[in-house]
């Protein structure tokens, strides 16, 4: 059986570790939030929070994420002392015995939503990027110079449409979702600051990035594999370019480009099927079978898409989402390190985001946009079951 985990953002975390404990879940997935992006992760706050996670009786098992400095995605300014703060980060969270370490290379916005709070058929809430609505910003709201080439003027004519729908207070929320930075990115922007982020990209094209992802890897990947830590990259959300910003882990091609770029078992993947899974033509169970030997690190969730580009986040065991075949493929790798004699049996994986529902919607508590208690509850109890039932 996969290790069941939870992702955790720390003591001010509106779900607690006994919250936690209680879904059933055994692994913590977390990371230092309080330590600036670009800063090496000492030994002592690492050893602070991993017994404080290990008092309520679970242990930390994924990092999620060292977020990866701009600089460094960007190869510009100090990137040389961010990549050596990282490998520091790296030793530290080894010698505490942590070897799992997921990250992301997404220029300037780590996930983007349109919509936190989209009424599903069921009553419950959850989270939709509306292609439309995003069409609206980038178009009418940051005026990005180059936007107009990127739509056509079908798509042009919705984006002004919604626009022209919304209050004042709602172009105000659409900013924000887009820009302000939703649960575990690192950054928030204002729309000022998000123009001369962009600036920092307009001489960073696709080829580029690539460089200097790999860069990166050749500098990261070896002290990682000595220390006995594994990197799982996630997947662009959503999985293709947005904003005119070049976008390189969209597909099973670019998953093979960057495992090929360094060959090594601590260069890997986190396996993120809502991500990957927007696009239709990723063939996820084909994906987990292919690419099952450097998955680290795995996220379950499942999308419902549009034929424009959209999608909203369905229940876990609906939606696009194959999820019994890539579960019966994910246990199959697992068996397969086992026969192997592998040491990374643990195959971590999580129930990615959840929607809000029952009290939730009633009590006005504080809940983090996709990762509320009970959603995730949900997704989890059935995710364990259909793990139980394909192992059985
Ligand atoms: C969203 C998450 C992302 C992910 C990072 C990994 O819910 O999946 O924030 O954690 O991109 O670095």
């Amino acid at each position: 059986m996969l290790e069941q985990t939870w992702r955790w953002f720390g003591p001010n975390d509106p779900v607690s570790l006994t919250d936690v404990r209680q879904a059933g879940a055994t692994g913590i997935v977390t990371a230092l939030h309080h330590i600036a992006n670009g800063e090496s992760w000492s030994a002592d706050e690492i050893s602070t929070r991993k017994a404080l996670i290990e008092r309520s009786g679970l242990t930390w098992s994924v990092v999620e994420s060292i977020p990866v400095h701009e600089a460094i995605k960007t190869r510009s300014g100090d990137f040389r002392r961010y990549i050596d703060n990282y490998k520091e980060s790296i030793v530290n969270l080894a010698q505490a015995g942590i070897d799992t370490v997921c990250y992301n290379f997404m220029p300037i916005l780590d996930w983007t939503r349109t919509d936190l709070d989209f009424r599903m058929p069921d009553g419950s809430t959850g989270l939709r990027f509306d292609a439309a609505e995003f069409a609206a910003f980038e178009l009418y709201i940051l005026k990005r110079p180059g936007a107009e080439y990127l739509y056509n003027d079908d798509q042009k004519r919705r984006a002004r449409t919604k626009l022209d729908g919304m209050t004042e207070a709602e172009v105000t929320r659409l900013t924000r979702t887009i820009i302000a930075g939703l649960p575990g990115s690192e950054a928030s922007y204002t729309v000022d600051r998000f123009r001369e982020a962009l600036a920092m990209y307009a001489d960073v094209s696709d080829r580029e990035l690539r460089q200097n992802l790999y860069a990166f890897l050749r500098e990261v990947v070896p002290v990682a594999e000595s220390a006995g830590v594994r990197l799982a990259i996630h997947p662009d959300d959503p999985p293709y370019p947005i904003l005119g910003l070049p976008r390189v882990v969209s597909t099973e091609a670019d998953a093979r480009a960057l495992l090929a770029a360094v060959d090594s078992p601590a260069n890997g993947l986190c396996f993120c099927t809502g991500s990957y899974g927007v696009r239709a033509d990723n063939d996820l169970v084909g994906m987990a079978e292919r690419l099952g030997p450097q998955i680290h690190f795995v996220h379950l969730r499942s999308t419902q898409r549009d034929e424009d580009n959209s999608f909203q986040e369905a229940n876990h065991l609906e939606g696009d989402v194959p999820m019994p075949g890539v579960m019966r493929a994910l246990l199959a790798e697992q068996k397969r390190r086992i026969a192997e004699g592998r040491q990374d049996t643990r195959l971590p994986f999580r129930p990615d985001h959840g929607h809000r529902m029952l009290d939730d919607l009633t009590t006005g508590k504080r809940t983090n946009p996709g990762y509320t208690a009970i959603g995730r509850l949900r997704g989890l109890a059935e995710l364990r079951g259909l793990m139980v039932g394909l192992s059985s």
